[in-house]
């Protein structure tokens, strides 16, 4: 359904070059830049800008967070599963999930910002995830919902990045979009079935589909105008496509598929243009997405407490095993010597 054939641009650089950076060593930031324009990519040993880096660490850890809060609204679930068929492969979808943030921090590490860091930033509220985590799950159809709408979204946003220009974020994300695949799959499978129930099951799908719909358009990101980082970092090799043009990619693949499902998107303007060969629709709830992003989401208080509590509770768990480090260190050292 969602396939790895994006026509991105093969070099970024070749229709803008990539920008100089002030107080940045000149003779560097020109093979920096000459490699960007080519193309290349960029490995944790290269130099980089500063600039390029602090993009690359926020973009990633909040890539990395959003994975780890986005297990939360699915998990919801996992003991409410209504066969042991669903209940395994949702908690296997669950993993996968916290496996994405296992490998994103670990991208992110390699730039040179620990994980501490990074899960200090989280569980102050600094730092930032994705908007669509801070909704409810109400009903089992939002399981089927996130996978098909929620994880189709995100493939369409990240099979780009396995073309980014940093080589730890692109390797990871390739990894990271088969597993997303299979979850979209899983996610619209079960809405088929439950398209086939009884009217009530029919009118739970409706009911998750009405309230996912716009949340999952807003999840791209501004609008390509209202986007300050989307410049830079399209310069940079970064971001592939823009904000807009993924959302429209995610419409236009989503309709049809929402056609055969027999569901009904929440949009009286969603209509074919001929003339534009796109899918129009209607006008988005910016505020609704910055009350989200900004901590006033009706989840917001509730997902990062429970990942403070998961942060806490796990403590005795990261002492042990620094402490068995610590110990299998110290005898290699004694045999060693
Ligand atoms: N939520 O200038 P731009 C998933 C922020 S993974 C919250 O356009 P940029 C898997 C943005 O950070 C989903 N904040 O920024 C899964 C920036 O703030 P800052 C996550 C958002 O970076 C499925 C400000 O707005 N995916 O779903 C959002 O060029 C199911 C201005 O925006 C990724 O993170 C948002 N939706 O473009 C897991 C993919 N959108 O940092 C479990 C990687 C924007 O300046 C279950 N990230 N903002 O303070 C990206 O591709 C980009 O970072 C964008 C934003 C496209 C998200």
């Amino acid at each position: 359904m969602y396939t790895q054939s994006f026509n991105v641009p093969d070099s970024p650089g070749a229709t803008a070059p990539a920008a100089a950076s002030a107080g940045e060593d000149p003779v560097r930031q020109a093979a920096f830049d000459a490699r960007i324009d080519a193309d290349g990519r960029i490995e944790p040993q290269d130099w980089m800008p500063e600039a390029y880096r602090r993009t690359l660490v926020r973009q990633i850890s909040q890539h990395a967070h959003s994975e780890i809060v986005g297990m939360l609204p699915e998990g919801n679930w996992i003991s409410r599963a209504p066969s042991l068929k669903r209940k395994a492969i949702l908690i296997a979808k669950v993993q996968d999930e916290g496996g994405h943030g296992l490998y994103l921090y670990s991208a992110a590490e390699t730039l040179g910002t620990s994980r501490d860091q990074m899960l200090d930033a989280l569980h102050s509220g600094r730092a930032k995830y994705s908007s669509i985590f801070n909704y409810p799950t109400l009903t089992w159809a939002d399981v089927g919902v996130i996978g098909w709408l929620v994880d189709g979204a995100a493939i369409m946003n990240q099979v780009p990045l396995c073309r980014c220009s940093y080589g730890p974020y692109a390797r990871a994300m390739v990894r990271v979009c088969k597993e997303e695949s299979f979850h979209q799959r899983q996610g619209y499978e079960a809405l088929l079935v439950m398209m086939t129930g009884t009217d009530e099951q029919k009118a739970m799908v409706q009911d998750a589909v009405n309230r996912w719909w716009w949340k999952c358009l807003a999840m791209f990101g501004p609008p390509d105008a209202d986007s300050p980082n989307s410049a830079q970092g399209m310069r940079w090799g970064i971001k592939r496509v823009s904000n807009d043009e993924l959302r429209q990619k995610f419409v236009d693949a989503t309709v049809p598929q929402a056609r055969v499902l027999g569901v009904t998107l929440p949009d009286p303007d969603l209509r074919w243009n001929e003339e534009r060969q796109h899918y129009d629709y209607g006008q988005i709830d910016w505020n609704e997405f910055w009350e989200s992003v900004n901590g006033n989401g009706p989840c917001n208080r509730e997902r990062l407490a429970t990942r403070v509590k998961a942060y806490r509770d796990g403590e005795w768990v990261r002492d042990a095993a620094l402490a068995h480090a610590a110990k299998k260190r110290a005898r290699s050292m004694k045999e060693a010597a």
